[in-house]
């Protein structure tokens, strides 16, 4: 039978798992599976632990900021002292290619999903309630100006078409890896002869190899790190040579919703007039970006293949993108929320709680263990959550936080779940499940 902790035991064996993960430079993702520190699950992670202490909450999303690029880029990973992941430091090579990278920590040479002052917002305002004033403080004249330059890293090197749809130059960087989003533009990518062999470390870390991307996913993944490397991960020539090249709309709705709540934090902290103005620039053309991208006949925002110049209308979680950052006129929006509380998705009868999959269980490419493939992923349901309380969208917000600490009550803070029966899926003690959940609790 399945386990169900209570609140309280829930909530203390989620600061367990994160002390668990506490390496002492760094919170790992995940004690096997990923034992270094990826840039947005700092920045869920730093949320939970802003619960736990205001000032090691500030002190996790520090350590990150710190591996930020000399160019403003904050790299996917900032790799720990310790080994077990493939690909690492010395596959990318970052530091050796491109001088913006810091020598130490070593970083992988790409990015992820912008969500970093979404989690400052997130932990100011526990620390202020918390009494923690100087913390809050402290921390937001620290990470403000950095986050700001992250945020025109963004606009300047990943908006190729300059129409505030953001790009991403692979799979990686969305952070839903293999999801079916991506099928299309990676039966694209062809890994030349020269893919130097590799030894995947992945594979053993979880109950089935169908819980993982395949080998021949795997393949193009570090063939378009061979293609970086050989442009020595100069940014603008990545966009030009990489052969994927994708418009994504669910990066670039939390590029627009992260530059909304970056602008409102300056206006808080006395940061430059001129800065917030751009802020809210970019997050109104990605905001109409991510508008333009809807498709009236499936009810979902696409993404935008920019080497085969194609929308990409395979649908997924992502396709919900505008109920993050706004926009889309009022009918539109109601029916958006309507058809994501609905049967195929968060409403659909055989699911084990209701939450939004990361593929409808009704679509035929729904392939509930693998993934990014169909499992539920509490994190995204967070990310949903947090928006629909800032749209004013209370009872929503209110039923998912409620489905999610019943799907989390079994303790093991998988990283996703299968969504038909709640079995835990992929690693255990995920930091980032660990940390929605503690979140959620408060
Ligand atoms: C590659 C750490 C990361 C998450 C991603 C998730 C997975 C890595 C992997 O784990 O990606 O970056 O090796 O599969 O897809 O979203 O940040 O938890």
């Amino acid at each position: 039978m399945r386990t169900s902790l209570g609140p309280v035991q829930l909530a203390a064996s989620a600061a367990w798992t994160l002390s668990g993960n506490d390496i002492g430079t760094m919170i790992t993702a995940a004690p096997r599976l990923y034992p270094h520190m990826w840039s947005w699950d700092t920045a869920f992670i730093s949320i939970g632990l802003a619960h736990l202490s205001a000032a090691r909450a500030a002190q996790e999303l520090r350590t990150l900021l710190s591996a930020q690029w000399r160019n403003g880029m904050i790299p996917h990973i900032v790799f720990s002292e310790g080994a077990g992941y493939f690909p690492g430091p010395e596959r990318w090579g970052a530091a050796e290619l491109n001088p913006d990278a810091p020598n130490a920590p070593r970083t992988s040479g790409i990015c992820q999903p912008p969500v970093h002052a979404i989690a400052l917002r997130r932990i100011v305002d526990i620390a202020r309630s918390q009494g923690e004033r100087a913390v809050a403080y402290d921390l937001l004249t620290f990470a403000w100006p950095r986050l700001y330059r992250w945020h025109e890293w963004l606009v300047r090197h990943r908006d190729p078409l300059a129409t505030g749809m953001l790009a991403i130059v692979h799979g990686w960087e969305s952070g839903m890896d293999n999801s079916p989003r991506w099928d299309l533009p990676y039966s694209e990518v062809f890994p030349g002869p020269d893919l130097p062999p590799y030894v995947r470390l992945d594979r053993g870390l979880v109950a089935e190899d169908a819980e993982r991307p395949s080998d021949v996913e795997y393949d193009r993944y570090l063939w378009l790190i061979e293609e970086m490397r050989k442009v020595r991960y100069d940014a603008d020539a990545v966009v030009r040579d990489s052969s994927f090249l994708v418009g994504d709309v669910f990066v670039t709705a939390l590029f627009a919703l992260a530059s909304e709540v970056l602008a409102t934090l300056g206006e808080e902290s006395d940061q430059p007039a001129w800065q917030i103005k751009q802020l809210r620039g970019w997050a109104r053309r990605s905001r109409a970006a991510v508008a333009t991208s809807y498709d009236p006949l499936t009810g979902l925002a696409r993404d935008r293949d920019l080497r085969g110049d194609r929308w990409l209308s395979t649908s997924t979680i992502a396709g919900f993108a505008p109920l993050l950052c706004g926009g889309l006129p009022v009918g539109e929006e109601k029916s958006q929320l309507a058809m994501l509380c609905g049967p195929d998705w968060a409403g659909h009868p055989g699911l084990f709680a209701a939450i939004p999959p990361s593929v409808s269980p009704n679509d035929v490419g729904f392939r509930p263990r693998e993934y990014w493939r169909g499992p539920v992923w509490p994190v995204i349901a967070w990310l949903f959550g947090w928006a629909f309380e800032e749209h004013g969208w209370k009872s929503e917000a209110e039923h998912l936080r409620t489905e999610c600490l019943r799907l989390a009550a079994d303790g093991s803070f998988a990283e996703y779940y299968h969504p038909l029966t709640g079995e835990p899926l992929g690693s255990r003690q995920q930091s980032w499940t660990a940390t929605v959940v503690l979140d959620w609790l408060h």
